[in-house]
């Protein structure tokens, strides 16, 4: 099956496209509607029946970090597994089961962003102040986050500790975990260097950076739950798997970084904080490779600093770089390529495939996005 987003002779695949596009905002619904059942059963825990206020503040935090955003991680984990199960093993329990291990995955970026607001100094999230800003919460949102992380596996073990894949799933989001923890410990440190000097920038460095830090955890975690609760446990798909799903990941957060500094906050809901904070981001790699002498000592002088005119001085100068023309460029190219190279996905020993229509859905949640 060769998938194409412009392909006139493959009409079906339009088709198909707009079923997707109408399902997708039902689908959206079902997985929100879930979230106080979520909730309720994490706050419902035993061991909170002796210390009933802890149990309260879990409800109130789980719900103030879950509500909100694009749920794009959650959703695609029901994608993932609705592409990938044998048609006729899809039941609305299966269906079901999937939502919550969306809301698995969604606690895990609840848990990493609590503490990724802290490292990088952010005030706001999804159109609120993030958790850590609020007076009632500060450094106690380490400790929060924690709680978080717990509720994932207490989640997990209640509705998955029967399955085959069980133990799978565990090590799997222990891996994705590691996997997060070390880019976000490059991340932060890159942005925390003593000498001001950009050697260190470079197109190599960024992207190992964004592998470790977002591909793991938005497209391999998903996709790999996906295959896991359709208990295609084969290691050798997961790889492939894999391999895609790290590009896909450095696309989403190029866009991540693009939309840091020239999207509006009204449509992310987040500030920005990148150029503040010194962040190694696409913008000032691709900035850094095409500016000469005189526009590298102006980006050296004002990178990295919390005065807004400084801030504005690093904008001026990407646009005059015409940064945002080469990301409009670099997104649509990497569009593209991502479909070849899902069209071209080689098959495992065994035949199993990766289906290439899954792939161009979930480059099509993104594909152009300003949020
Ligand atoms: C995203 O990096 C990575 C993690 C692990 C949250 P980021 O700081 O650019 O994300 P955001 O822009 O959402 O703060
Ligand atoms: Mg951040
Ligand atoms: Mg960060
Ligand atoms: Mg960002």
């Amino acid at each position: 099956l060769y998938v194409s987003p412009l392909g006139s002779t493959q009409h079906h695949v339009f088709k198909m496209s707009t079923n997707i596009f109408k399902s997708q905002t039902k689908e959206k619904e079902t997985f929100l509607d879930l979230l106080p059942t979520i909730t309720e059963s994490i706050a419902k825990n035993p061991k909170f029946d002796v210390v009933p206020s802890v149990g309260d503040w879990v409800k109130k935090m789980l719900e103030y970090n879950l509500n909100g955003g694009k749920k794009s991680r959650g959703l695609s984990t029901v994608y993932s597994y609705e592409m990938i199960e044998n048609p006729e093993n899809i039941t609305e329990e299966a269906l079901h089961k999937a939502r919550i291990m969306g809301w698995c995955v969604e606690m895990l970026q609840a848990y990493l962003v609590v503490l990724d607001d802290m490292m990088d100094g952010s005030t706001t999230r999804r159109g609120v102040p993030c958790w850590y800003r609020l007076p009632e919460v500060g450094l106690g949102a380490i400790n929060d986050s924690i709680l978080i992380y717990m509720a994932i596996f207490q989640t997990i073990k209640m509705h998955f500790s029967d399955k085959n894949s069980y133990l799978d799933i565990l090590e799997l989001f222990n891996e994705t975990l590691l996997n997060t923890s070390i880019g976000q410990h490059l991340d932060y440190t890159m942005a925390h260097r003593t000498k001001n000097n950009y050697d260190l920038f470079t197109l190599e460095r960024y992207n190992a950076i964004i592998k470790f830090k977002t591909s793991y955890y938005t497209y391999k975690l998903p996709v790999c739950l996906g295959l896991y609760l359709a208990n295609k446990v084969d290691k050798e798909i997961h790889k492939v798997a894999e391999d895609i799903l790290i590009d896909i990941g450095q696309f989403f957060q190029i866009q991540d970084d693009f939309i840091d500094c020239f999207s509006d906050e009204i449509l992310t809901g987040k500030m920005g904080t990148d150029i503040q904070e010194g962040k190694c981001t696409w913008l000032a790699v691709t900035a850094l490779q095409r500016c000469n002498a005189e526009q590298r000592a102006e980006f050296e002088m004002c990178y990295a600093s919390k005065d807004l005119a400084d801030v504005q001085r690093i904008k001026r100068l990407y646009e005059k770089l015409e940064i945002p023309q080469a990301y409009k460029e670099y997104e649509r190219n990497t569009y593209e390529r991502i479909l070849h190279q899902a069209n071209n996905m080689p098959a495992t020993a065994s035949g199993d495939r990766l289906s290439p229509a899954l792939i161009l859905r979930l480059l099509d949640m993104i594909y152009k996005r300003k949020h």
